[in-house]
Parts: C-alpha cells; sequence; structure tokens
C-alpha cells in the first residue's frame, strides 16, 4: 500500500472562535493562532483541521458561508491567513481547510441571486419546491423554509439559514471545485468535508444521506481538485459502515483520504433517540465491538480509519465517558492511549490534550450553540422542564466544546484580555491549563506528546493488524500484529479494579499511566491504568 504523511500524521482540530484572541474582542482568531503554533509544534502534531473562518453572518458559528473566498471579519483578514499558513509551514504544521459544501448561508450570492431573480442560473443552484414534503431539519422542525418572494419552499437540513446546495446542478459543482482549487493553490494540505455524505440528497424519496449519485459526485470532485496532489481528505460521514467507509477511502476509489463514521459516539445517547437522551453510562463491551469492527473490515489497503473522541459537536469526552474527579489524568492518559493505537490517522480535539472538561452551564442565557437553543425551545413547549433541558445540554450540547481554550490561570484562562468573552471559560481554568500542564512532566499533554511521536517513528503503528481479546467486560484490551512483533494495549476503561490475569512477557514498555510490572504481579488493574507493551 502506498503510504502517504497522513497515515503517520495526528491532526488537531482548532474551533477558532474559541482558541485564541488576540484583539481582546473576546474572540479568538487567526493572528491569535498563529501565536500558538509553537506550542502546537511542541505537541509535535502535523496538521491543524482549522474549522470554518470564512465570511459568514455566524448563524451556525461558521458552517454557514457567505463567502468561501474571504475571511470573516471577526477572524481578520486573507494576509492574517496567508501568515497562518506560512508561519504554519516554518514549522512542520499543514493546514486542512473545513469545506462546507452541502448548504451556503442564505446571505451567500448565489441564495440572494436565486431569492430575487427566479429565472437566475443561481436559482437551481438550490433546491426549491412548491410544497413541502415532511422532512425534519437535523436542528428541529421543518426541513422546508417558505420564502415569499418567489412564493416557493427551499430545503435547508440544517438552520433555514442553511439552504441545502442542489449538487444535480454541474455548473453548482464546477464552482464549488473552482473554488476548492483557488484553495489548494493557496497551499492547504487539504480538506474536513462537512456532512459530505449528504450530497447526494434526494428529497422528493426522502434520501439524505448515501444517495444513489453521492460517489459519482466525490469521484467528479477528486478528479477535478485533488488528483496528482498529495492532500488529507476526510469526510464527515454520519451514516457510514465500513462497507461505505472502503467506497470513499479505498485508494482505487480515488476518492478521500478517509472518514469520520460516528458509530462508537452514537452510543452517547439511547438507542433510536435524540442525543439528548443520553446515556448516563459508557456500554465498554459495544464500544470495543464498534472498535474491533471498524479496525478489521476496513483493511489496510482497502480503507483508513480516523480515530477521535472529540470535536466540536460532542461533549468532551472526559465528562460524558472519562472521569473529571479522582482519576480525571489518568482516565485521559486511558483513553488516549485506547485510541492513538489503533490503526488510523487520530484527531486531538483543541484542550483535549489537557483534560478540559464540560462546561457547568447555569441556564439557558449561556447557551450559543443553535441545535442546544433549537432544542430547548422545541422541549420546553413539549412540556419538559428547563431543568431537565438544561440537563441534557449540560451532559450533551455542543457549547460543551466550544468554551474558550484554557491557556493558564488568569483570568479568562489566558484566552482573550476582553471583561466578556463569546462564550464563558470554565472555572477549572485555574488548575486545567496548558501552563500547568506544560510544567508537570506527568501531565495529559506529555502523554499526547509521547502518542504523537509514537506515530511518527513506528511502522507498526500503521501496518500492524488489530485483534481484539477476550478480557473483563470493562477491560479494553488489543494486539497490534506485524510478522516479527506482537504490541499488547490493555486499558481499564472504568473506575473499578478489573482482573487481569493474561500470562505475557513483556520485552518492552512501549507508554503507559501505570506501573506494569505491579499489574502483571497482581494480576490487577488499577481504575483507569493503561498500558502498551512489546511482547517477547
Ligand atoms: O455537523 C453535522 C451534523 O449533523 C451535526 O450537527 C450533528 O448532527 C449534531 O451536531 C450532533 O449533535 C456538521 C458540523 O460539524 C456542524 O458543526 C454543523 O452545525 C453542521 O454540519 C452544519 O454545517
Ligand atoms: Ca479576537
Amino acid at each position: 500500500m502506498k503510504k502517504h504523511w497522513w497515515h503517520k500524521a495526528t491532526i488537531y482540530q482548532i474551533y477558532p472562535k474559541s482558541f485564541m484572541d488576540s484583539n481582546g474582542d473576546g474572540i479568538g482568531d487567526l493572528k491569535g493562532i498563529t501565536s500558538k503554533l509553537d506550542y502546537l509544534q511542541k505537541l509535535g502534531i502535523t496538521a491543524i483541521w482549522l474549522s470554518p473562518v470564512y465570511q459568514s453572518p455566524m448563524d451556525d458559528n461558521g458552517y454557514d458561508i457567505s463567502d468561501y473566498q474571504a475571511i470573516a471579519d471577526i477572524f481578520g483578514d486573507m494576509a492574517d491567513m496567508e501568515e497562518l499558513l506560512a508561519q504554519a509551514k516554518q514549522r512542520g504544521i499543514r493546514i486542512i481547510m473545513d469545506l462546507v459544501v452541502n448548504h451556503t448561508s442564505d446571505e451567500h450570492a448565489w441564495f440572494v441571486e436565486a431569492r430575487e431573480n427566479p429565472d437566475s442560473p443561481e436559482r437551481d443552484y438550490y433546491i426549491w419546491r412548491d410544497q413541502p414534503n415532511d422532512l425534519d431539519s437535523i436542528f428541529g422542525g421543518s426541513a422546508w423554509q417558505y420564502d415569499d418572494k418567489s412564493s416557493q419552499y427551499y430545503l435547508h437540513f440544517f438552520s433555514k439559514k442553511q439552504p441545502d446546495l442542489n449538487w444535480e446542478n454541474a455548473a453548482l459543482r464546477q464552482k464549488v471545485y473552482d473554488m476548492m482549487n483557488w484553495w489548494i493553490d493557496k497551499g492547504i494540505a487539504g480538506f474536513r468535508m462537512d456532512v459530505i455524505d449528504m450530497i447526494g440528497k434526494i428529497p422528493d424519496q426522502k434520501i439524505a444521506n448515501n444517495g444513489p449519485k453521492l460517489h459519482d459526485y466525490i469521484k467528479e470532485m477528486h478528479q477535478a481538485t485533488l488528483a496528482g496532489k498529495d492532500l488529507l481528505t476526510v469526510g464527515e460521514t454520519w451514516g457510514a459502515t465500513p462497507e461505505i467507509a472502503k467506497k470513499y477511502s479505498s485508494p482505487a476509489e480515488e476518492e478521500l483520504s478517509m472518514v469520520f463514521q460516528f458509530e462508537h459516539i452514537g452510543l452517547q445517547h439511547k438507542p433510536n433517540a435524540p442525543k439528548w437522551d443520553y446515556e448516563k453510562e459508557l456500554n465498554v463491551p459495544a464500544l470495543k465491538a464498534i472498535f474491533n469492527k471498524w479496525q478489521t473490515e476496513l483493511e489496510l489497503g482497502q480503507g483508513w480509519n480516523s480515530l477521535f473522541w472529540n470535536n466540536h459537536d460532542l461533549p468532551r469526552v472526559l465528562s460524558i465517558w472519562g472521569d473529571t474527579a479522582a482519576y480525571r489524568e489518568k482516565s485521559a492518559k486511558a483513553l488516549a492511549i485506547a485510541l492513538h493505537l489503533m490503526r488510523g490517522t487520530p484527531y486531538i480535539y483543541q484542550g483535549e490534550e489537557i483534560g478540559m472538561t464540560n462546561y457547568p452551564f447555569k441556564d439557558l442565557g449561556e447557551i450559543d450553540d443553535i441545535e442546544s437553543l433549537n432544542f430547548a425551545k422545541e422541549a420546553l413547549e413539549n412540556g419538559k422542564t428547563s431543568e431537565e433541558v438544561l440537563d441534557s445540554i449540560r451532559m450533551i450540547g455542543r457549547d460543551n466544546a466550544r468554551t474558550p481554550m484554557q491557556w493558564d490561570s488568569s483570568k479568562n484562562a489566558g484566552f482573550s484580555t476582553a471583561d466578556k468573552t463569546w462564550l464563558p471559560v470554565n472555572p477549572n481554568h485555574n488548575t486545567i491549563n496548558v501552563q500547568a500542564a506544560l510544567y508537570n512532566p506527568e501531565s495529559i499533554f506529555y502523554t499526547y506528546q509521547k502518542l504523537i511521536k509514537l506515530r511518527k517513528e513506528n511502522e507498526w503503528l500503521i501496518d500492524a493488524d488489530f485483534e481484539l481479546l477476550e478480557t473483563a467486560d470493562k477491560v479494553f484490551a488489543y494486539l497490534r500484529k506485524t510478522a516479527d512483533a506482537v504490541y499488547l494495549v490493555v486499558v481499564n476503561v472504568s473506575d473499578d479494579k478489573q482482573v487481569f490475569d493474561m500470562p505475557i512477557a513483556v520485552s518492552e514498555e512501549i507508554i503507559s499511566n501505570t506501573d506494569v510490572s505491579t499489574v502483571l504481579t497482581n494480576k490487577m488493574l488499577e481504575p483507569w491504568d493503561a498500558f502498551c507493551v512489546k511482547l517477547c
């Protein structure tokens, strides 16, 4: 199999509004990111996935784009973007942009023209109907919005300010490819592709994901923009299975490098229920089975996995699956070891590497996210109490991932000098912050730094096959096997002691958050014990 730079890379996701504020307006910006590149170089990451920084009315914090080739004023200007690219390149860090082409903002020039002039070519860049069907928006309510200017409804699977694009229109597709090439010519290293599995939608047949022409469009996109270039492309595909993931990521398909699948994330809420009905307890056996399926069915050369616990849409993993009290640091290291030693490209979400947690939202007034606000409105109208609504948002609302990055224990955690930041800073920043992490050789940061380095320096992390081992329910143990070496990873994914009596002979300790010889002598794993060893 041809190896690419991203097979050995670890990618760091930055949510620009919340990473670093350089001009004291309480909002993160591009200059702020540039000022923190030395920190990211120390962590050792290979590339940054930059959530959208394009011109946007910020209805969905930038995932509603009004100009793909201009920078939103709150983040700076194109010179700042080019400076970030140049400064990152000097440090061996690549930049991956967020490609949001399932929809635009309703303030995009295309939609403004389409709305103003029903006979314009842009009209068919979107999806208009005289009558809506009962498709629902992912953000609640109908997926159809009536436009009285042209007396038709337009489709929006997200907010009404995010009209869906009509990918059946070849001229629209070409506009997208031209924009992609414009960014590629600026020296970016690839794209994360927002809900890309929705661009083949057939609304009249109520098909949203995995439509019949989806892969035709992606193959066309590949030939028009990606072919012959060594770019990382990762599709956000909530509806993917391993079989579908092969269609996207098998080199022979000439589509994408990999996808984000979300089957493990689905364990965060009750089966066939909205995410707000969250699960209080992690089902570890189910998690192990999902990882086993994805690790074994996406064979080397047939496709490639992404590996992640967090992103800007998800609760902080320590708060929903780890521990935020006595075992905060140990459980963070354990979850990192469990994830990063599997086959795939790992993604670290800003703050994950220092063990940031969910935010203790006091009331709905502190909530920013349109998805949470729409849920709250609908839930309260349907009789839920505000405490019930807040409980769901506190556990699984997207704002938990979007509170400012915690740099130090000073005011606003060193994120901003403003009196008020756009989202509140977590009060636990007085102990959970980058400065404290860098100062403590035993911090979570240095576990991530070591995992990133291991991946860069060890081919077995790419090549070795995965084999799940039969263990106690809450012990996640697997082998990584090559022709001449076997590595064992063992993680106690619980607050409890777990028996571990597997007879093993260790030739080398690779990484651990515990004393491996004590584990083997006692045949017992302490809460959140995790280690990887090379076997004799
Ligand atoms: O998310 C796709 C998406 O469906 C998520 O919104 C997800 O369903 C939900 O957040 C689960 O809680 C992408 C972006 O990552 C997200 O930030 C955007 O809001 C959305 O697309 C629209 O662009
Ligand atoms: Ca700012």
